[in-house]
């Protein structure tokens, strides 16, 4: 696997430099000061694949080119947007990055109840905990007909713990949840959040699928043609949240998505932590069934359980077969040689990894700490190394 690591561009305070001293050899990174829905300029891209390569490393994938709300709305000016999409891919395979990692969540992207959930051993991680969400979706959002979408004895503790809280308590919380919306440094408030939800009345799941395969199927011949592999990256968390429908999140989800539109360049980020979330999806049998369509990888593990709770967990503990997820990828490669694919290295980042040792109490992107990451690249590289040899000799 090529090993790349995410980084927020030059405000990131973990610089390319350190990122080469982890062993990662590849960049992930977006083009954040570009406003979503406009094209990316070529220079504008070929100036940050030049300060990344004058480190030594070299800019692999793009995560994300986000998609503007009114292509998953089909309101507005969404024709508009979409070409300027296809003008963004063009432009990208134009300056030679071949892999673009997006997704198609309405509204949030990903979401959490707790960004300094504690360890025993005095690190941090984040956690979802589902009776926290329902308490902001029925409480502090107070969403008409929210209590109709969870089971009462769900609701009844959601409340208890909710009027549990001070007011700062209940800030906090606040923010925690709104962190987890793009564009979440311009701070949305309860109220505009409320907002952008309600211009999502009548979009259901079939509606909003519908208006996916509407854009693939504009935007992947562009991306054939331009030599860049699309990799639609999961829903994070893999259920409906505030009433909004999410249509990447399972097994059935993927195959439809990728029997839609029948190409290579229609392909997925293979997130172990977003789909691993969710009990019901089995990771090592989708990266197996999906092998020949994952263009990008995102290795984590995640404890969960059936109440839709979990925390995102160290490499080798939690509820994901990390050893059968790379195993299949490693397999996968194999094959790409034989059949003499030319993307036979799969792009694969640490995801998110505990705050831990002198980044604790640093702002950071929630989940990219340098050391946790850096663990987890390497128990990473290890593994790999171990099941390449094992396979070969
Ligand atoms: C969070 C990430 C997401 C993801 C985007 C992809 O840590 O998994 O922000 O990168 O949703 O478009």
């Amino acid at each position: 696997m090529e090993q790349t690591w995410r980084w927020y561009g030059p405000k990131d305070r973990i610089s390319l430099q350190q990122i080469r001293q982890t062993g990662a050899t590849g960049i992930v990174t977006a083009l954040h000061h570009i406003p979503n829905g406009e094209v990316w300029p070529l220079d504008d891209i070929l100036a940050r694949k030049k300060m990344i390569e004058s480190q030594g490393l070299t800019w692999s994938v793009v995560e994300s080119v986000p998609v503007h709300e009114d292509i998953k709305k089909q309101k507005g000016n969404f024709q508009k947007y979409i070409d300027n999409y296809k003008q963004t891919l063009s432009n990208l395979g134009k300056i030679g990055i071949h892999t673009v990692c997006y997704n198609f969540m309405p509204v949030l992207d990903w979401s959490r109840t707790d960004l300094n959930f504690q360890f025993e051993d005095g690190s941090e991680a984040l956690k979802y905990e589902q009776k926290h969400f329902v308490a902001f979706d029925i409480f502090i959002l107070k969403r008409k007909n929210a209590s109709k979408d969870y089971p009462t004895e769900v609701i009844k503790q959601s409340e208890m713990w909710y009027n549990s809280l001070d007011n700062n308590q209940i800030q906090t919380f606040i923010d925690t949840i709104i962190k987890g919306l793009p564009g979440a440094e311009e701070s949305y408030s309860v109220a505009q959040l409320a907002k952008v939800i309600g211009e999502y009345e009548g979009i259901d799941r079939f509606k909003l699928k519908e208006h996916l395969f509407y854009f693939l199927e504009e935007i992947i011949p562009i991306a054939e043609k331009a030599n860049v592999r699309m990799a639609i990256h999961p829903d994070d968390p893999p259920w409906p949240l505030m009433g909004l429908p999410r249509v990447v999140s399972t097994r059935d989800d993927v195959k439809e998505i990728l029997d839609k539109v029948d190409s290579v360049n229609n392909g997925i980020t293979l997130c172990t932590g977003s789909f691993g979330a969710g009990y019901f999806n089995d990771l090592p049998a989708m990266t197996k069934e999906f092998a020949s369509r994952i263009n990008f990888a995102h290795l984590r593990n995640v404890s969960r359980d059936e109440q839709l709770n979990f925390h995102e967990d160290y490499f080798f503990e939690g509820d994901i077969d990390m050893y059968s997820v790379v195993r299949n990828l490693v397999e996968e490669e194999n094959r790409r040689e034989k059949s003499g694919r030319t993307d036979k290295r799969i792009p694969m980042r640490p995801d998110h990894g505990n705050q831990m040792f002198e980044d604790i109490g640093k702002p950071n992107n929630p989940g990219y700490s340098l050391y946790g990451r850096m663990k987890g690249l390497a128990e990473i590289r290890g593994l790999e190394i171990g099941i390449k040899k094992s396979i070969t000799t």
